[in-house]
């Protein structure tokens, strides 16, 4: 069955990998499985076709014969749950994996938006240079913390999973900050998902699909 997911029209990173489309592409090459990218503009997102797949109007969404998913993490739990590579066999093994998806959405990634929207939505009010180190004191907060219990190990539980898969999504969006580069443990727990031979077609062929030439 044809595996289709959209991906902004041209993604505003002009390519870095860090709009969601990318973690979704990270897990299908994780799973060994083909997929095509439908590109959705801003506005065709807020248009009838489009929310009713995502009735937030936002990328990624996911396609399979019947089945409609949108958010990224429902998304990257149903491939890791129908395909190998992605989840332990070891029922506690995989519970924990899935705990660590949803601490890199609900605990990590939440503070490290704050940054976004102080930059792009906030950037012109007059308490927004104020706010900036309070957001990047959260941030370290959850960082320490994350850096304590992963302490030197490839990966949090284990083998890799999604739930590294999603953790590493989440920290790299980090990196234009440079907080990252202040936990030397998670830059490279990271620095090895992105090295991951599944992570870097992910990343070749977002880069392709955002820089391709217009028609
Ligand atoms: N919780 C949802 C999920 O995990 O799937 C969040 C989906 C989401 O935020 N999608 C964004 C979107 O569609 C794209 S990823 N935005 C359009 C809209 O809301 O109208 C966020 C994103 C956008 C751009 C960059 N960038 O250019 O650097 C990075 C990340």
């Amino acid at each position: 069955m044809t595996i289709t997911i959209t991906a902004f029209e041209r993604s505003p990173d002009g390519g870095k990998g860090l709009a969601r489309d990318t973690r979704v592409r990270w897990a299908l090459e994780e799973a060994g499985l083909a997929y095509e990218v439908r590109p959705v503009s801003f506005a065709a997102m807020k248009e009838p076709a489009h929310l009713h797949l995502h009735p937030f109007g936002q990328i990624p969404t996911y396609e399979e014969g019947e089945l409609a998913l949108f958010e990224s993490g429902a998304i990257i739990f149903h491939i890791a749950s129908h395909h190998p590579g992605l989840l332990p066999d070891d029922t506690n093994a995989r519970a924990r994996a899935v705990t660590w998806i949803f601490a890199a959405l609900n605990t990590v990634e939440p503070p490290i938006l704050e940054i976004v929207t102080a930059k792009f939505q906030e950037g012109d009010k007059p308490w927004s240079k104020e706010r900036m180190p309070l957001i990047a004191d959260r941030i370290r907060q959850r960082l320490n913390q994350l850096s304590a219990r992963l302490g030197d190990a490839d990966w949090l539980d284990g083998a890799f999973s999604a739930g590294d898969l999603m953790m590493v999504s989440v920290l790299l969006r980090l990196r234009p900050s440079g907080i990252l580069d202040e936990f030397p443990h998670l830059a490279a727990y990271v620095a090895r998902g992105e090295a991951r031979p599944a992570y870097q077609r992910a990343f070749a062929d977002q880069q392709a699909f955002n820089t391709r030439p217009t028609a």
